[in-house]
């Protein structure tokens, strides 16, 4: 896997096995094809290991609150909870449909405030947390808000590799908060956020009534589930910085170990829509249940994004889609015979493919030669080759057919 943190490709596994926790969604405008691109991508990694022989464990969360949802909510004017439970529901409907494995352990933020609260109770002990007074919280305001405090990890950085202006932009443009009076650093993320008024609150213990930040989230679920260091963190491009360097920074502090990271740092390219970034905020979104109430085989859309380089930026369109139906229609066109093209090679190939670095375009381009020679019926047929095909194709690609 390319490691973005190094630029280096690194292979994670580790006697055999490997733990892999990717950013799900926050559940409002699900299922863009960004979000389902992503997905498809560690779900290839996930799909690549196991045929290895890997033993894999996999986890991801669900942020079902945080400021981008109770925004959406009261834009909107329904309830938060009632958005997020019906965006979950949806999203599993269709990652069932895209044939993405679920995960071992799959967690939400909220059912995950206790642990939150006492990873942020051992931080603000240990000196690596300290309190912002609020001036709007309900109660005992002089508890604060609870801030991670980065230079007290001197690996900050380090997975990213940005420069300090590039790493500001990033953080007042992804959910941090750089400008807030009363932080030591300018980039020192939200760990809890007290009770305002309006806002949901949960019961903090000694941290007071309130909600958890954004990247404390992901750190304590992986931390929880997985343990540490991790195998690989994953996720879109757009969370590098500040969502993964933080949750590290988080998952360093709270282990004491300078190694409890990531091996493997893996970021899946953005999907965009007409050149730009296919994204809530900009409202350009093609949503997989969209497609599929059209009567798209959620197979076309898998196909559709396997096409690309999952690290690659690309854009959907009703080419590439056009594209993907004509190759799903080529393929069962092939596999519907008895007998056909022997597979091992393409089996090989198709392995050959994945092991570098997840080159899915090169594991498809395989199946294509293969299918151009079944249907072309130029080669002696072996009997029960389209069935070793069609399994390899189900279980290496998630291509159900
Ligand atoms: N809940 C957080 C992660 S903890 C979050 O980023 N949610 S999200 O709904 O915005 O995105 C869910 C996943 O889809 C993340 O891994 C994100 O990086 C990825 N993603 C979002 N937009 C795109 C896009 N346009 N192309 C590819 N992946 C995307
Ligand atoms: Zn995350």
């Amino acid at each position: 896997m390319l490691d973005t943190a190094t630029g280096t490709l690194v292979d994670p596994v580790q006697d055999g096995a490997a733990t892999l926790y990717v950013c799900g969604i926050t559940p409002y405008d699900a299922t863009h094809l960004g979000h389902a691109a992503t997905a498809v991508a560690f779900d290839l990694l996930g799909r690549a290991w196991r045929d290895a022989g890997v033993a894999v464990r996999f986890a991801s969360n669900v942020t079902d609150v945080d400021d981008p949802l109770l925004e959406r909510a009261a834009a909107t004017g329904v309830d938060w909870r009632a958005l997020a439970a019906e965006q979950i529901a949806l999203y599993a409907e269709d990652m069932a449909a895209l044939q993405v494995i679920p995960p071992d352990a799959y967690l939400g933020a909220v059912e995950s405030i206790p642990a939150v609260v006492s990873a942020v109770e051992q931080m603000l002990a240990a000196g690596t947390a300290y309190r912002v007074p609020t001036a709007d919280a309900l109660s005992a305001a002089e508890l604060g808000d609870v801030y991670a405090d980065l230079a007290a990890d001197d690996q900050f950085g380090e997975a990213a590799r940005l420069d300090g202006d590039e790493m500001l932009a990033l953080s007042a443009e992804r959910g941090g908060d750089p400008g807030r009076p009363g932080k030591k650093g300018p980039l020192d993320p939200l760990l809890w956020r007290r009770e305002r008024a309006g806002e949901p609150a949960w019961d903090g213990g000694s941290l007071g009534r309130g909600r958890p930040g954004w990247h404390i989230e992901c750190a304590v679920i992986a931390l929880g589930n997985l343990g540490a260091p991790l195998s690989v963190l994953g996720g879109g491009s757009d969370l590098a910085f500040p969502h993964h360097e933080m949750s590290c920074s988080h998952a360093r502090a709270l282990t004491g170990s300078p190694s409890s990271g990531a091996r493997a740092h893996v970021h899946a390219g953005m999907v965009g829509l007409d050149g730009e970034k296919m994204s809530k905020s900009r409202g350009n979104l093609v949503l997989v249940s969209t497609l599929r109430a059209a009567g798209v085989d959620p197979m076309a859309i898998r196909l559709a994004i396997l096409a690309h380089h999952y690290r690659d930026d690309w854009d959907w369109s009703d080419e590439v889609l056009a594209t993907a139906e004509a190759r799903l229609g080529r393929w069962r066109a092939a596999l519907s015979g008895v007998g056909g093209p022997a597979a091992d090679e393409t089996l090989a190939a198709v392995r050959a493919a994945l092991a570098d670095d997840l080159d899915a375009p090169a594991a498809l381009a395989a199946v294509d030669a293969w299918a151009d020679a079944a249907l072309a019926g130029a080669v002696a047929p072996v009997e029960g080759a389209p069935g070793v095909v069609a399994r390899a194709l189900d279980a290496l690609l998630g291509v159900r057919l």
